[in-house]
């Protein structure tokens, strides 16, 4: 099976991006990990060592290359304005659950591909695919793949997409015929409108993010310390305020998704309506957004500290 097959195949399921990478392990990206592990930076939400998190065969020993894709999911909603108190929703948690509708993609893609394998009298290809719920470093592979280049506010971006797309990634059991890519060069240069923008200086030279003062992290992390309750703003869950200063993405095509696809009003709700949702009220709004895996009770607590904060 070569490239461009799959490249057909991925187009017609609608996704955006998609790059095909080597298994042997990810060492490029080994010392970006150990260097979190030694600041103390690291979250919990990673799982495993940098060895472990950047070897593909321990993961799936059956490894022969590699796909990568990427979903856009830019939409512009503008902060919503007016006589209500509101809080803010990052774009990752806009609309269905990234998570559910990158495997979907990801395991369609993959019917395609064995559908073509046994209809060549092939044997079916086995794989394993991950978006986000693995040790394995998303960003990296996509990196490793020509996805796009590291920006200092430690995303992934493209030069069409910004970096408003998500990354899923698929090991299989079949050597694909590719030309393996270069990884792209490209940089930040002297721009530092993330570092500035960061409201809590959490962003450092060297890639670096410090969990504790990043509000997409706190938003998320289920007991908060004193200081760090301190820091939550009017985002409810996620953070995109490093994103949208970026040059990188401004002016984007938005999403071809209608899955991702909300108003403003659900984008930026009501702080009192957090405030009293009911659990079958948060299953409503929340159950099928990626908002939804931290539960009612860390959004009800983001909203009550948005109130305190602002006093
Ligand atoms: C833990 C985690 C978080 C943590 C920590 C984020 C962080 N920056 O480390 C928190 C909760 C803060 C977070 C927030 C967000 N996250 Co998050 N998160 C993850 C997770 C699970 C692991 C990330 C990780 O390993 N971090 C540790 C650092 C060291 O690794 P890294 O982020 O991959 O960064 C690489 C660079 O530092 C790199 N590097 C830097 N420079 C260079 C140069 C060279 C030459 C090389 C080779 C490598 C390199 O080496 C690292 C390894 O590749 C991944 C999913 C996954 N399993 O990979 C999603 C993931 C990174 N998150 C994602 C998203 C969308 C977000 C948010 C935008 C959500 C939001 N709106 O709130 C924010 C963005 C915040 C930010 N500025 O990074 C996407 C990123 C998509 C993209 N285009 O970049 C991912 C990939 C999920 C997915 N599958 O789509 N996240
Ligand atoms: S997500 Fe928000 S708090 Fe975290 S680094 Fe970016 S701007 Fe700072
Ligand atoms: S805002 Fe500037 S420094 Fe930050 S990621 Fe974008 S280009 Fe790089």
């Amino acid at each position: 099976m070569n490239e461009q097959d799959i490249r057909i195949m991925a187009r017609e399921q609608g996704i955006d991006l998609i790059g095909f990478f080597l298994t042997n392990s990810l060492v490029e990206c080994l010392p970006y990990l150990e260097k979190r592990v030694s600041q103390g930076f690291t979250t919990g939400f990673e799982g495993g060592t940098p060895q472990e998190r950047i070897d593909y065969l321990k993961h799936f020993p059956q490894a022969k290359s590699g796909i990568v894709i990427g979903i856009n999911y830019y939409q512009k909603l503008e902060r919503l304005m007016d006589d209500k108190q509101r809080g803010a929703l990052a774009a990752v948690a806009w609309g269905l659950d990234y998570h559910q509708v990158l495997r979907e993609k990801m395991t369609v893609l993959m019917e395609k591909i064995n559908l073509k394998q046994t209809g060549q009298g092939k044997q079916l290809v086995s794989f394993k695919t991950y978006v986000d719920n693995s040790p394995l470093v998303d960003r990296g592979s996509a990196y490793r793949a020509g996805l796009g280049f590291f920006g200092k506010n430690n995303c992934l971006i493209n030069e069409n997409l910004g970096s408003y797309f998500f990354i899923g990634q698929i090991l299989l059991d079949l050597k694909i015929d590719f030309n393996p890519v270069k990884p792209i060069s490209a940089s930040c240069g002297d721009c530092h409108r993330c570092l500035d923008a960061c409201p809590n200086g959490a962003l450092g030279n060297g890639f670096s993010l410090e969990p504790s003062r990043c509000i997409s992290f706190l938003t998320q992390k289920k007991e908060l310390t004193g200081e760090e309750k301190t820091l939550v703003q009017h985002y409810l869950y996620g953070c995109d305020l490093c994103q949208e200063v970026c040059p990188h993405n401004q002016e984007l095509k938005k999403t071809n998704e209608k899955g991702f696809l909300i108003t403003p009003e659900i984008a930026y709700p009501e702080i009192t309506e957090i405030l009293n949702l009911s659990n079958k009220g948060f299953q409503r709004s929340f159950g099928k957004t990626a908002a939804g895996w931290r539960g009612k009770k860390v959004l009800v607590r983001n909203a009550k500290l948005f109130e305190k904060n602002q006093k």
